[in-house]
């Protein structure tokens, strides 16, 4: 019997891409940081002259699939992250746009092969995506252990 399942160690030769969207960038910021807070103490460079490490910015969480896409073809990602908030308060088309990126991303991910984190916050309030950007919990910490477990995985899998 083999056991299939990635791991947190072997961090330092993943190369990996994240995609931020700028709507929200209150959020979005606070939540890149602690992505890249999490990345950095996992042995990936941060640095601005990282060879590992790439950040795309799009305008808006509905252009993530798209630039993800593009990034997961070049083939040289391990794993894509995708961060953005979209806040139900801010927009009649909330749904619209949550069901997009989400649908996208999960159809670019299996179209791809390369892992695509889902990173978007989506909330009813500011208060409540403030509270996931680090005011009680950083979830940009785990996306940050999802792609780093998810890249790994599909790694020994190839
Ligand atoms: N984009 C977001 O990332 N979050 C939102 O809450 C949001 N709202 O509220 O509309 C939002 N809209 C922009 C959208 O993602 C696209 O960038 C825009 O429609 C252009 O295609």
């Amino acid at each position: 019997m083999s056991t299939i399942e990635g791991n947190f160690t072997s961090s330092s030769n993943l190369r990996i891409a994240i995609v931020v969207a700028r709507f929200n960038d209150l959020i979005t910021n606070k939540i890149l940081s602690g992505c890249l807070d999490c990345l950095s103490r996992h042995g990936i460079d941060v640095s601005e002259t990282s060879s590992q490490l790439d950040i795309a910015w799009v305008p808006g969480s509905f252009e993530l699939p798209i630039v993800s896409q593009t990034l997961a073809r070049k083939g040289t990602y391990d794993v894509v992250i995708t961060l953005g908030a979209v806040i139900r308060g801010d927009t009649p088309h909330f749904d619209v746009v949550v069901s997009e990126v989400s649908k996208g991303i999960a159809s670019v991910s299996r179209e791809t092969g390369v892992p695509i984190i889902f990173g978007v916050l989506t909330t009813d309030t500011m208060q409540q995506a403030l509270e996931r950007a680090g005011i009680k919990n950083n979830l940009g910490w785990s996306y940050a252990l999802q792609a780093l477990e998810m890249g790994s995985l599909m790694k020994c899998m190839n």
